[in-house]
């Protein structure tokens, strides 16, 4: 016995969008005078657009109007949009399709877990949009990482209980949402940044899916 599915995050782990998302905000933050760099965008993976600038804004958050908000955020979409428009099958990062036909070829269900609202564009722009069988993203949930909604969603769509799934995940956030869902965390990274995390690799191409059984609850018993 071992896990039953395996839920995946996109950006940082599948692709590499996380920078992206870095160079967009940048030139945002640049163009209205905000400090950003790369230590503070750490803090952005996995939190959402909005959830992003507030974050970006900081004490400014609470004199800028929400019409002003929603232009900003807007801007960086687009800044976003730019960069993703050319991305294909080339931008996976390495072992991201052999880990996606372990786990089905173990027979494992797959997910998918982005708060991203570009998720469905960015999987079909690099063409694996139908290895996964569920896919959750911004449009099916109320609260971004690292609330465990998006995860949970993701195991009850699934048909697998929690205990029984293994997320994988780059984000500080995003590993939180998975140990509050109550599922076990592989973190994709570096060990002293996801120190929630169960186990941490430096990227999917060290994804061992026969070892990694051994994290399962059910292996102890
Ligand atoms: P968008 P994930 C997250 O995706 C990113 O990590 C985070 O940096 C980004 O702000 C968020 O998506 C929202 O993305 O602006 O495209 O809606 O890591 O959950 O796949
Ligand atoms: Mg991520």
């Amino acid at each position: 016995m071992g896990f039953k599915a395996v839920i995946f995050d996109l950006d940082g782990v599948i692709t590499d969008t996380a920078h992206y998302h870095y160079l967009a905000w940048k030139r945002l933050a640049d163009a209205i005078g905000m400090p950003f760099d790369l230590a503070f965008n750490e803090r952005l993976k996995g939190i959402d657009r909005m959830g992003s600038l507030e974050l970006i804004l900081g004490a400014a958050a609470a004199t800028t109007t929400p019409e002003r908000k929603l232009a900003l955020a807007d801007s960086k979409n687009t800044y976003y949009r730019q960069l993703i428009a050319d991305m294909s099958a080339a931008d996976l990062l390495p072992g991201a399709v052999a880990a996606l036909e372990a786990v089905r070829g173990a027979g494992l269900g797959i997910g998918l877990a982005s708060v991203s609202k570009n998720a469905v564009e960015v999987l079909a722009r690099l063409g694996i949009a139908e290895r996964f069988d569920v896919v959750v993203d911004a449009a099916r949930i109320a609260r971004g990482k690292p609330d465990p909604e998006i995860f949970l969603t993701a195991a009850h769509s699934l048909g697998v209980a929690p205990a029984d799934c293994l997320g994988v995940e780059d984000a500080v956030a995003g590993v939180s949402a998975i140990k509050r869902a109550g599922m076990v965390a592989l973190g994709v990274g570096l060990p002293e940044v996801l120190t929630e995390a169960d186990l941490v690799i430096s990227g999917l191409d060290r994804f061992d899916l026969a070892s990694l059984q051994a994290l399962s609850p059910q292996a102890a018993i």
